[in-house]
Parts: structure tokens; sequence; C-alpha cells
């Protein structure tokens, strides 16, 4: 019988990925925090960390980071099949599998979540600009760049949430249940 993987196996190869490809947690948290700025009065980088991290732990991103990227290194080394190679290694306008895979994880945080998506993807700010920017030259990130706008969406939605739920006073452990509760992976 096939074994299952270890959840902190899988945690491990998604965070680790991220970094080889040269995403920092930071750079995740510059997003969020430009994002969230204005509506956010003394929003602190520490709170964009902390969320963008919290998103990192989900299954469901560990998993679209993990087959997302693998197919970015694949063409990045001319090892996909044709037409996929060319799809991918081009970032072909019409090819949106790498969208659609990215947006399938933010659907758990909301509607803050979702169009945040919508606006990163237009406006590549940050972190997502280099990848696009370095994709047009010897780097594939086709889908690196949108599992990254993914992150920086569901952060910044949870971050929203979380800071109303503060500012109300709600206590942490119950803030932390109905996050559990609400979201999948
Ligand atoms: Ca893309």
């Amino acid at each position: 019988m096939k074994k299952p993987v270890p959840c902190d196996v899988v945690e491990k190869a998604a965070r680790d990925i991220l970094k080889e490809r040269g995403v920092e947690i930071s750079d995740i948290a510059q997003i969020v925090y430009d994002m969230q700025a204005k509506y956010v009065p003394n929003l602190s980088m520490e709170d964009c960390y902390e969320s963008s991290d919290a998103v990192l732990s989900k299954r469901e991103i560990q998993h679209a980071i993990l087959v997302g990227v693998e197919l970015d290194k694949l063409a990045e080394k001319n090892m996909l099949s044709e037409p996929l190679q060319s799809l991918v290694d081009t970032d072909e306008g019409l090819f949106g599998v790498d969208e659609t895979i990215a947006l399938g994880s933010v659907f758990g945080f909301g509607s803050i979540a979702v169009t945040t998506f919508g606006f990163l993807d237009k406006e590549k700010v940050g972190i997502i600009k280099t990848l696009d920017d370095k994709g047009k030259e010897d780097e594939c990130h086709t889908f690196l760049d949108d599992l990254v706008a993914s992150i920086a969406s569901s952060a910044s939605a949870r971050l929203a949430h979380r800071l109303r739920d503060r500012e109300e006073n709600k206590r942490k452990e119950d803030i932390d249940a109905r996050e559990d509760e609400e979201l999948i992976g």
C-alpha cells in the first residue's frame, strides 16, 4: 500500500521551494502591507508577516505551490512535453491554468481575498513584478507569480478579518477557533 505523506514534510517542501525560487515571506508581507495600509491605520509589518506565514500553513496552498512551481521548474529545464512546454515557458496569455490553481486556494478566505487577487493579477506589485520580469528572461515563473498573489490576497483578507475581531476585543482563542472552522485545509 502507498504511504500517506506526513503534513510537516509537505509544509517544509512548500516553504523551501518558495525560498529556492527567490520568494521570502517578508516579500509577501510587503504586498500585504501595501494592500491593507490604506484601510488599516497603524498597520504593522509584523501583522502582515504573521498573516502571510499563517496562510502558508494551510495545506491547500502548500499543494498549489508544489504543483505550480514544479511545472515552472520543469519548463525552465525544457522538460515538459510540447505544446505544454511552450505554453508554460512563454506564459501564453490564454493559458489560464496558473491563475485557476492560484485562485482556487483564495476562496476559503472570502471575498476580500478574491477581489485582492483580481487586483494583484492586473497590477503586479513588489516581488510579483520581479518574478514577472525574470520570467521574460531565462527563468520561468508562470505559476509562481500567481501563487504569490494568492498567498498575499489570502493573507490580506485574513488580516482584515482578524484586525476587526481584535478591535471588537474577541479573545484570541475564539478568533483562532473560528478561523479553523471557516477554512479548508
Ligand atoms: Ca502567471
